[in-house]
């Protein structure tokens, strides 16, 4: 049986139309599994929204410590190109931007690839409509797991404060593998498979896109 603390997004009041969007997702690499199911999860449901394929950017860093600044410069880094900058100057600061994340720009998980700025510049042509930061933070026996939910959480709300740029908050926080493999949608245990929350940002991520286009 599901644990009945699992809960989903309910579709929201209309249904939003995601083909004109770009959304950038960063992912931090920590707890690989978690995160794999997580991502697809995330993506088939934008995909689900109308989000095209080629839209979706997809960035990863270590771990979950790295996801404000990463969003941060993902964010910046869109706006610096779409600003229509003479080429020099998109060259080095997207370049500089870019540097400074993992290089992979498609719908697949990250695997390691050689970097080149030549590939992280080609999709970061107009700001990002909404990001997606993904990770996964598990509690161990020490206070490390505090304090890198609390800097993540503060950090990117402040992101989408300071940038006027929907943040979804996908990271899980859990006190156990178990509660992270079910939120995944990939538990093990007798409370069946829980439910995948990455679909959930999929779906925030549109919304908000949409209303952030609306209300401003
Ligand atoms: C160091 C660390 C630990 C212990 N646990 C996690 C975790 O559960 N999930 C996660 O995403 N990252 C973890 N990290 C890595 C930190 O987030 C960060 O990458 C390093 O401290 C380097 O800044």
């Amino acid at each position: 049986m599901s644990d009945p603390t699992i809960k989903g997004l309910p579709p929201p009041p209309v249904k939003y139309d995601g083909s004109n969007f770009r959304i950038a997702i960063v992912h931090a690499r920590w707890n690989d599994a978690i995160i794999k199911a997580l991502l697809d999860g995330t993506i088939n449901k934008l995909k689900e929204q109308g989000v095209k394929e080629e839209n979706i950017v997809v960035k990863s860093v270590p771990g979950s410590y790295e996801l404000p600044f990463a969003t941060k410069q993902l964010i910046e880094a869109g706006k610096v190109q779409s600003a229509n900058a003479a080429p020099s100057m998109i060259a080095s600061s997207t370049t500089n931007l870019l540097s400074l994340i993992d290089n992979t720009s498609s719908t697949q998980p990250a695997e390691p690839q050689p970097k080149s700025s030549a590939g992280s510049s080609g999709p970061l042509t107009t700001p990002f409509d909404a990001v997606i930061s993904i990770g996964c933070l598990i509690k161990g026996s020490t206070m490390h797991f505090e304090y890198i939910c609390d800097a993540v959480t503060h950090g990117l709300m402040r992101i989408q404060l300071d940038t006027g740029t929907p943040v979804v908050f996908g990271v899980l926080t859990a006190l156990n593998d178990d509660q992270a493999l079910e939120r995944a949608g990939i538990g093990r245990g007798e409370k069946g498979k829980g439910h995948n929350h990455g679909e959930d940002w999929g779906l925030a991520a549109v919304e908000l896109a949409a209303q952030n286009k609306d209300w401003t």
